[in-house]
């Protein structure tokens, strides 16, 4: 019967490791001798600007294809703020824009160069709103019931992307080996930058400020 060879097969897969059942060859190939393939990109980025951190993107020199993450990352709206006050999110990726207390708030998003507006809409109570960017840019978020309200989206073909923390260390692992684009992007404009480097398999450490 297929059932009885299938519990069969699983039995052997748990107590032999799955190797065929007559195969009594030496145990382990030593995988973990095989050399990194990644490095971990971490370092110092331009520090918050005006509570907002600063986001690092590394794209490869050589296009490559992402596809976009099955997870959702959430923006959400508490104590009359959104958290986080900077998102990164990927194109194709779903974003959550969600209202946690039931004060009545919306989402104003805005393309921060064309200024066009990529949606508006109410936040129901203890409801949210699903949005997928399309392409690469960086949004200002609004609230128009709440002018205190600010956020920004900052959407990314690359997953090497994050932000940094408020006094800018940031940390990107598994990083393919490489030659990558660095972009630096700060509210401040004087803060952005851009330059190439290489990454490593060994860690390195990366200063992305140019302090004047
Ligand atoms: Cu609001």
């Amino acid at each position: 019967m297929k059932s009885s060879s299938l519990v069969a097969l699983l039995l052997v897969c748990s107590v032999s490791g799955c190797r065929e059942p007559n195969d009594v060859s030496s145990p382990e190939p030593a995988l973990e001798r095989s050399p990194p393939t990644s490095g971990t990109v971490s370092g110092t980025a331009p520090r918050a600007s005006g509570g907002f951190p600063s986001v690092v993107i590394l794209e490869p020199v050589t296009p490559s294809e992402f596809p976009p993450p099955n997870e959702p990352v959430l923006l959400d709206q508490y104590n009359t703020d959104f958290h986080p006050r900077l998102l990164v999110a990927r194109v194709g990726q779903i974003v959550q824009f969600k209202n946690s207390e039931d004060t009545l708030h919306n989402v104003h998003v805005i393309d921060i160069e064309t200024r066009d507006t990529a949606f508006n809409v109410a936040t129901p109570l203890k409801g949210s709103y699903e949005f997928v960017f399309d392409h690469e840019a960086v949004y200002d978020v609004s609230c128009g019931i709440h002018p205190s309200m600010a956020a920004f989206i900052v959407v990314t073909q690359s997953p090497f992307a994050v932000a940094a923390d408020a006094q800018g260390q940031f940390r990107i692992d598994e990083v393919p080996a490489g030659r990558y684009r660095v972009r630096v992007w700060n509210i401040d404009p004087s803060r952005r930058s851009e330059r190439e480097l290489e990454v490593e398999t060994t860690p390195t450490e990366w200063i992305l400020e140019d302090v004047s």
